[in-house]
């Protein structure tokens, strides 16, 4: 059994797609383990895409996952961190297959509807900073 720190981004939650797209995770028969509606702060953001600091869309990143609740949560399967990036599709808009959920409803790469770990070693990092209590 794996566990994957999964987020649905503002403008899932803004379009009301948390259904949706949670139901895609569980058809696939993952389980979820934790969730919770927040407002991020500036410094989680920061925190979270600590990886992407020097890239020049960071801030744009930050000032999107900043601007409204996200639904994040934890899900367990076997292979969960892969069979989780598969069902969300490719990170570039015009690159996502229809049947993802960003190659069915993401808008842009920017508001890309859901990130989700990828690898072993961030679902760690990840879990430990949204879910400090699991
Ligand atoms: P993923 O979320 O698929 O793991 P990463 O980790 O490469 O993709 O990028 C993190 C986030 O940064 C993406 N979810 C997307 O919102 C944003 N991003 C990545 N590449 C670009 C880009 N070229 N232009 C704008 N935003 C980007």
């Amino acid at each position: 059994m794996e566990r994957t720190f999964v987020m649905i981004k503002p403008d899932g939650v803004k379009r009301g797609l948390v259904g949706t797209i949670l139901q895609r995770y569980e058809q696939k028969g993952l389980t979820l383990v934790a969730a919770k509606l927040l407002t991020v702060s500036r410094q989680l953001a920061e925190e979270h895409y600590r990886e992407h600091s020097s890239k020049p869309f960071f801030r744009e990143l930050v000032d999107y996952i900043t601007s409204g609740p996200v639904f994040a949560m934890v899900l367990e399967g076997e292979n969960a961190i892969k069979l989780v990036r598969l069902l969300n599709g490719a990170t570039k808009v015009e690159e996502a297959l229809p049947g993802t959920i960003r190659g069915d409803f993401a808008t842009s790469t920017t508001h890309n509807l859901v990130h989700a770990s990828d690898s072993p070693e961030n679902a760690r990092r990840e879990i430990n900073l949204w879910f400090p209590e699991l």
